[in-house]
């Protein structure tokens, strides 16, 4: 059972160096912290309070990708974070990431409440990717967004999009 999900990521909408992103240019390092149910948006299935796509992370190609993932616990369920490759619609669940080591510990079964990792990948390959949820039924009920790796980008950067 797949859901569809929106077919391009955020346009149009409000780019920002929000203050849970740093950036270290010479090294060419891009860190973010990452709240997972940070907020009650979208029935808590959410990272830093967006869901469905309504955020966009965006790292220029070659960079390194550092993120410090919480599991912040509105809702007080489990959850995960991993990088796919997007397919015809949001998987049920957790799948192989678009990059090695793009996920967290506990992906299928969840990160519980208060609990945190550290993901780290090189991201080597350009195009459009989703950040989504690997508990089942989380990314399908909304808990993904949009993580971009582009040629022509000099910066990172996020883009919101409310829908
Ligand atoms: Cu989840």
């Amino acid at each position: 059972m797949l859901a569809l999900a929106g077919a391009t990521p955020a346009s149009g909408g409000s780019t920002q160096a929000p203050s849970w992103m740093h950036v270290n240019a010479d090294k060419k390092t891009a860190s973010f912290d990452i709240l997972m149910a940070e907020n009650g948006n979208n029935g808590t299935l959410n990272f830093n309070g967006y869901g469905h796509g309504e955020m966009t992370i965006e790292v220029p190609l070659g960079w390194k990708v550092h993120m410090h993932v919480i599991n912040k616990g509105e809702g007080a369920i489990p959850h995960s974070l991993e990088i796919m490759t997007p397919a015809e619609g949001v998987p049920q669940q957790a799948v192989q990431p678009a990059f090695p080591q793009a996920e967290t510990i506990d992906l299928v079964p969840g990160m519980s409440v208060g609990k945190s990792d550290d993901v780290d990948f090189v991201a080597d390959k350009e195009g459009k990717f989703w950040i989504m949820c690997g508990v089942p039924n989380h990314a399908v009920g909304g808990m993904w967004d949009w993580f971009i790796v582009s040629k022509t980008a000099t910066a990172p950067s996020v883009t919101f999009k409310k829908q």
